[in-house]
């Protein structure tokens, strides 16, 4: 039997990481097989997320053909066998980051990263999205104190306007697909968001 796939999305320090950590220790509590990934990277390497990460002056276009490669072989390689093997997939990130960030974010035409994802993915669709919904600031500002002295990748040093427009790119998004993207308010505390987030899984896990 097929298993299940989760991805996790939301601006950066929304605490998707967090709260994956969190459902990925209950649910193998409860017996479930489990695994926990994240975009970028886990299609090609540490290397090329470190590349996606810098500010090395890329253009838009081509960070998006990068997010793609890295999708498609994240999907071929990590997912699609782990869905065969009837684990559930929880994933940092998929899809809706490349139409949020290189979408809402830098403006390209959501249409053809639609068409470009589609491509990427295959059959390999989520069947729930959580979207943990946050203002960006405060967001930007949680990952500010976890790390102030490390230098900002290039997500990071975008305007609060770029993450503003991530943010409404999410929504819109949800608006769109409300039977798979399930907001969540992530401005509560992180024990006051599992709950419902759990419940959600479940949900889709019957
Ligand atoms: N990107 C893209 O542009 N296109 C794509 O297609 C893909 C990605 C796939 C990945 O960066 C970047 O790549 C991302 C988009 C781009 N950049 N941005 N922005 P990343 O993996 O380094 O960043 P991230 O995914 O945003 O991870 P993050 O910064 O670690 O955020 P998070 O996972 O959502 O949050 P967290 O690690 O769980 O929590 C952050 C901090 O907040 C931490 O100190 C927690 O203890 C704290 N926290 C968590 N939850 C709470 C609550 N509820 N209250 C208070 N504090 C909390």
């Amino acid at each position: 039997m097929r298993g299940t796939f989760i991805t996790f999305e939301g601006v950066e320090g929304a605490g998707k990481s967090s709260l994956i950590a969190v459902l990925a220790a209950g649910l193998r509590a409860a017996g479930r097989d489990v695994c926990v990934t994240r975009e970028p990277g886990e299609g090609t390497s540490a290397a090329v997320r470190d590349l996606l990460l810098a500010d090395s002056g890329m253009r838009p276009l081509s960070w998006a053909f990068y997010m793609l490669l890295d999708r498609h072989e994240h999907v071929a390689r990590v997912i699609a066998p782990a869905l065969a093997r009837g684990q559930v997939v929880l994933c940092d990130r998929f899809a809706d980051s490349t139409l949020a960030y290189q979408g809402g974010g830098l403006g390209l035409p959501m249409a053809e990263l639609a068409r470009m994802n589609a491509l990427a993915i295959g059959e390999t669709r989520p069947d729930l999205t959580l979207l943990l919904d946050l203002d960006p600031e405060v967001g930007i500002a949680r990952v500010r104190a976890r790390a102030a002295d490390k230098p900002l990748d290039r997500f990071e040093a975008e305007t609060v306007a770029f993450h503003h427009r991530v943010r409404a790119a999410y929504l819109e998004l949800a608006r769109s697909e409300p039977a798979r993207i399930k907001v969540i308010d992530a401005s509560v505390p992180s024990e006051a968001l599992a709950g419902p987030a759990r419940g959600l899984v479940d949900a889709v896990l019957s």
